[in-house]
């Protein structure tokens, strides 16, 4: 086939290493079956290469007469396989040496062992999926919550490459129509014809438009929000942090300074993966361990999308709240009236004149309460009022949002060029220009960098 990425049958260990219940070494290519028979010896004697498809088979995986592991084995036959082509799956025991030998044992029959993504790669080289499926199953993987994990799967589905073959569907309509009304006595487009091409190609632009504008929210549910937790020591930064997490995660001491590293850990908040970072919470170091702390948790709050300013209502304000407060002035932040458990000593009138307008919420970070409230404040802040629906095509790729925003600018150029009554040529060439960075979204056009580029971020035996 002349493909290096189609060439031969590839293997390889499809579950991560590690110990558990079972692990798969997968096999796809024209030998697989063949490797199969080789290597497996089932209890009713029967060869993989005579076995239907889609069926599953016990017996022993051996080398020449050496046995290696009790294993179940899928047949699964072309072309109704992930990549179209034959498949075989070994499920052994989940154990590094078992795993090896037998990727080792199918290597030796002749498998290569296959690069990161190339099952996927096949599955997209062989036109089962298209390219913007081939990315959501790397989502479909990453995806750190349920909504992020919906997206990913109406991505798989096809659901986005249905509405950009759409878009492209309305591009030829436009260029079919451009054909149609050129007065061949000069190339230009008929006047009367002029109208309503402006209609269509306005209102194809409109539609890329609405894909793109959804990029922003797409982008928080696939990479999430960092959010860091400040204030000075001993307010509850770091019961706040276990509180959200709802777990035991930060040390938690009566004893000021505790925390002197920064922490990281990612919460399921209402749907968006939720980069929680708990800092030191000094801004001027004594020694050389809490300087690092300090500048660590500087680069955390100007790295953030949203702080959380924490302060201890059960004492009085202090300058060192105020100077806290002065540093993030110009960041997003909510700020957490903490220990309302115990008797105020800050009234909210006070805390007004500190949040300078800030949203401020009392919460106990030791109790529990006013955490959900918090968790709505700051899941509605993250989505501006517009949360995702399920339902909702949403482009959560920078790479689709590359190719779509290429996509509205010729737009863009082609419905000035209408409205100047530019010639004919000049207008079919911007649509063109669209249509194809819409058909870089699915991968219509192979191109061998933006391939490598994605497939690399897969990992190997997927
Ligand atoms: N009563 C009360 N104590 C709290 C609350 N949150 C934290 N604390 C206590 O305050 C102390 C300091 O908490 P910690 O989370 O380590 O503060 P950090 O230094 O800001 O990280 C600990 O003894 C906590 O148990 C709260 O809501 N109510
Ligand atoms: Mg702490």
């Amino acid at each position: 086939m002349g493909n290096m990425f189609l060439d031969g049958t590839i293997a390889a260990i499809s579950t991560p290493v590690g110990k558990s219940g079972i692990g798969i070494v997968r096999l796809s290519g024209k030998n697989a079956l063949s490797i199969a028979d080789k290597i497996f010896v089932s209890s009713n004697g029967r060869r993989p290469s005579q076995c239907p498809s889609h069926t599953l088979y016990y017996g022993r995986i051996v080398d020449k007469s050496e046995y290696i592991d009790e294993v179940l084995l899928g047949v699964m036959r072309a072309p109704r396989t992930y990549t179209r082509e034959d498949i075989i799956e070994i499920n052994c025991h989940s154990g590094i040496v078992v795993l090896k030998r037998i990727l080792e044992l199918v290597l030796k029959c002749g498998a290569r062992l296959g690069r990161p993504g190339e099952f996927t790669r096949r599955a997209y080289l062989s036109g089962r999926i298209d390219l913007a499926q081939a990315e959501a199953v790397l989502d479909v993987i990453n995806s750190q919550t349920k909504e992020a994990l919906n997206a990913a799967l109406g991505q798989l589905e096809g659901r986005l490459s249905g509405q950009i073959n759409a878009l492209r569907k309305n591009l030829l309509d436009i260029l079919t129509q451009i054909e149609a009304s050129i007065d061949f006595s000069d190339q230009d487009i008929e006047p009367n014809s002029l109208k309503e091409l402006l209609k269509k190609t306005e209102k194809a632009s409109q539609g890329v438009k609405e894909l793109l504008d959804t990029a922003d929210r797409g982008a928080i549910l696939r990479e999430g929000i960092t959010c860091v937790i400040c204030g000075k020591p001993n307010v509850g930064k770091s019961s706040l942090l276990n509180a959200l997490l709802k777990r035991d995660r930060a040390i938690v001491t009566p004893v000021p300074g505790t925390t002197r590293d920064t922490l990281e850990e990612t919460v399921d908040l209402c749907g968006i993966p939720l980069r929680l970072i708990d800092t030191a919470g000094i801004i001027r170091g004594r020694d050389l361990a809490e300087k690092e702390a300090v500048k660590r948790s500087r680069k955390a709050l100007k790295e953030a999308g949203l702080l959380l300013l924490v302060l201890d209502t059960s004492r009085k304000l202090s300058s060192q709240d105020t100077a806290i407060c002065r540093y993030i002035s110009d960041r997003p932040a909510f700020v957490v009236l903490n220990k309302q458990d115990l008797p105020a000593k800050i009234s909210r009138n006070e805390a007004d004149k500190v949040l300078a307008g800030r949203k401020a919420l009392s919460v106990s970070a030791l109790c529990g309460t006013g955490l959900d409230r918090l968790e709505r404040e700051i899941a509605g802040f993250i989505w501006q009022g517009k949360a995702a629906s399920c339902s909702e095509i949403l482009i959560t790729n920078i790479r689709h949002q590359e190719a779509l925003k290429k996509a509205w600018r010729s737009l863009k150029r082609a419905i000035k060029a209408v409205k100047m009554s530019r010639g004919a040529e000049i207008v079919a060439l911007d649509i063109k220009e669209a249509q194809k960075s819409l058909g870089e979204i699915i991968g219509e056009i192979r191109c061998e960098d933006v391939l490598e580029r994605i497939f690399s971020q897969f990992c190997i035996g997927k």
